[in-house]
């Protein structure tokens, strides 16, 4: 059987819905999910492997002005990964003016020659009049190959927008094994669990300073997983309220953390989790580095 491949990007601003796409799209979370801007830090590929295609999408950070060290390499992330794809989608939100982000956006679209398709997401908050208009307004703007409106969330056109990904894809080897959902070891997935509920249970200031590191990460015998991860913050403040009173923030975010890290490894994890304070790691590289944060 003659094989084919598709690499495509999946670029959008900030919290349009590109993570929560990737995760639909291979069935399993892999990405992170939050409803702050910056989430996702580096680049993840989501694979899926259809009969005689495999599509490997490149979830980026959102675009955005970088203010430390951490944000550059984000930048970096998303400029390099428009490059030399077979298909950028781009992911909007349904509202029917362009942004400066999105016309950024859609001017390195254009500079690439990369074919493009819209995806108009989280069409499950408007009705079809406001959709058709915000339609118009795309069609428009660029010279998208095609316009599919989606929700990432309820699965809405998924089927449909990965059936026009299908037509970019060209013939050649599968890239990753048949039953791989993603690029990132596990490691990293677990890691990037547990900054997920970071971002879901305490303030804006507090998860953006935080990177996970697991420094253990053994099978027993049974099947069983040890987990034991070192979350970092960058003051004292915030290590208290990481812990919270009793240690009850850290055991209601290490509990979170467990069922997805059950769920993504299929077996029972012993997750042990400790909190340290790192000053201003995000303007180091090398701990940048440390943390997963390069490819
Ligand atoms: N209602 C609705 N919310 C969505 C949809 N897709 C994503 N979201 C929400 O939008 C927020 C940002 O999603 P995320 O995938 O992290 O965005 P990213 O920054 O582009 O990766 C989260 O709160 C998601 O739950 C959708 O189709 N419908
Ligand atoms: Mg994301």
């Amino acid at each position: 059987m003659a094989t084919k491949t598709a690499m495509i990007t999946i670029a959008g601003r900030p919290n349009v819905g590109k993570s929560t796409l990737t995760n639909y799209l291979v069935g399993e979370k892999i990405a992170i999910v939050s409803n702050k801007p910056q989430t996702t830090r580096n680049r993840i590929c989501g694979i899926v492997t259809r009969g005689d295609t495999q599509f490997v999408f490149v979830d980026t950070p959102g675009y955005h002005r970088a203010r430390t060290k951490l944000g550059d390499f984000m930048v970096n992330v998303v400029r390099e990964s428009i490059a030399d794809v077979d298909l950028t989608i781009l992911v909007v939100e349904p509202v029917a003016s362009i942004g400066p982000q999105e016309e950024g956006l859609l001017e390195k679209i254009r500079g690439t020659r990369c074919p493009a398709v819209l995806a108009i997401n989280k069409i499950d908050t408007v009705e079809k009049e406001k959709l058709l208009e915000v339609m118009a307004v795309y069609a428009q703007a660029a010279d998208f190959d095609a316009i599919v409106p989606i929700s990432a969330k309820t699965g809405d056109g998924v089927e449909e927008l990965l059936k026009v990904c299908g037509k970019y894809a060209q013939e050649g080897p599968f890239l990753f094994p048949e039953d791989v959902t993603t690029d990132q070891p596990e490691r990293q997935v677990m890691a990037e669990i547990i900054r997920e509920k970071l971002l879901w249970c305490l303030d804006r200031e507090i998860p953006h300073g935080t990177a996970v590191e697991i420094t253990k990460f053994s099978e027993r015998a049974n099947g069983i997983i040890d987990i034991d991860a070192t979350i970092y913050c960058e003051k004292a403040s915030h290590k208290g309220i990481i812990i919270g009173k009793h240690g009850d923030m850290l055991k209601k975010i290490s509990s979170l953390a467990r069922t997805d890290c059950e769920k993504f490894m299929g077996t029972k994890v012993y997750l042990t989790t400790w909190v340290k304070v790192k000053e201003n790691w995000r303007d180091s590289d090398f701990l940048i580095r440390n943390f997963g944060y390069s490819e």
